[in-house]
């Protein structure tokens, strides 16, 4: 009689502890015969199994993408206050920290495909020279997100970076278009570029931080003053603030094998404490992202980060 299968088991893991004369002695079945039971079970099953990998690959799939397409319709559907036509939002930080590439990754992300408006460099002093304000194109050409970026200079711990004043004064909506930065001397009152009365739509609603998470601990102190100095007059004026760590795939080869990864790499956490403690921004204020600069296809994985911030 043909031998249940679990005895056979059974059988067959006694035979590896077993003598060779017990397989004579009919005692226990041999392993061929499992074997061949085994790749029977197998074959039989093996289509299911094929099945069940797809629909679970398939399903973590539409989790993914409905997470993105949940975020993207936050942003298409985001109205600002009544009051205003459109959200202004600050990028400042040091050179080459990724500010111009965020705009083009944050226009990347909404329309689908990788665009580069904000010219990007990189170059040890700041390549953005000029103070300019990128509105994100919606659907047709007439029509806009509502909300703007507006690109600066980069900050430096000497006198070759953005003013600190002139932060102060763009948050302030007294910088006007194309303003050239001077690093020697802030933008004067009696200078054309100067906005005298600014109306609430020039001022800036959010500061965003922009640091490179691979170069966190080379930012010095001085750095850290003029930033902090910047926070203490946007706090004065009520102005909420975040900060973004780009370069993620640079910080982290965690990170640059696997994006999901990014906000569960030890290192990439200590990175947002650094700033954490350096800011006092709080860590739900602190966003990684990897901008769009060389790719020329959008990833699901670099639009999740860039919206989620
Ligand atoms: N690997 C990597 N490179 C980046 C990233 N963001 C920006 N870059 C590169 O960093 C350099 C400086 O970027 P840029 O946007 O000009 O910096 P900005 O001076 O702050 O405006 C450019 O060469 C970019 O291509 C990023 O997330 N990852
Ligand atoms: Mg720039």
């Amino acid at each position: 009689m043909k031998p249940h299968l679990c005895d056979s088991v059974f059988r067959y893991y006694q035979a590896s502890q077993c003598k060779p004369d017990h397989f004579q002695s009919g005692l226990v079945v041999q392993p061929s015969s499992v074997l061949f039971v085994y790749s029977v079970i197998f074959c039989a099953f093996m289509p299911l199994l094929c099945k069940l990998y797809v629909y679970t690959q398939s399903y973590l799939i539409f989790l993914l993408n409905s997470e993105r397409e949940r975020d993207l319709q936050l942003v298409r559907d985001y109205k600002p206050h009544k009051d205003v036509e459109h959200l202004r939002i600050l990028l400042h930080g040091p050179p080459a920290a990724g500010k111009s590439s965020f705009i083009n990754s944050v226009d990347s992300t909404l329309r689908g495909k990788t665009t580069a408006r904000a010219l990007a460099a990189n170059a040890p002093k700041s390549f953005t020279i000029a103070y300019r304000t990128y509105k994100i194109q919606k659907g047709n050409p007439d029509t806009f997100y509502p909300f703007v970026f507006n690109d600066t200079m980069g900050l430096q711990s000497n006198d070759q970076g953005i003013h600190l004043e002139d932060i102060k004064l763009a948050i302030s909506g007294h910088v006007k278009e194309d303003y050239r930065f001077n690093p020697k001397c802030p933008l004067a009152e009696t200078d054309p570029n100067y906005r005298g009365s600014s109306t609430f739509d020039d001022k800036v609603h959010i500061l965003v931080f922009v640091i490179c998470a691979n170069t966190v601990s080379l930012i010095d102190d001085a750095t850290w003053r003029k930033m902090n100095d910047i926070r203490a007059a946007a706090r004065d004026k009520g102005i909420p603030q975040i900060a973004i760590m780009t370069k993620i795939d640079e910080a982290c080869p965690e990170v640059k094998k696997n994006i999901k990864n990014t906000y569960k790499s030890k290192h990439m956490n200590d990175q947002m404490e650094t700033v954490n403690v350096n800011l006092g921004l709080p860590l739900n204020c602190i966003f990684l992202v990897k901008n769009y600069h060389k790719e020329i296809e959008t990833d699901d994985g670099v639009d999740s980060l860039i919206l989620k911030s």
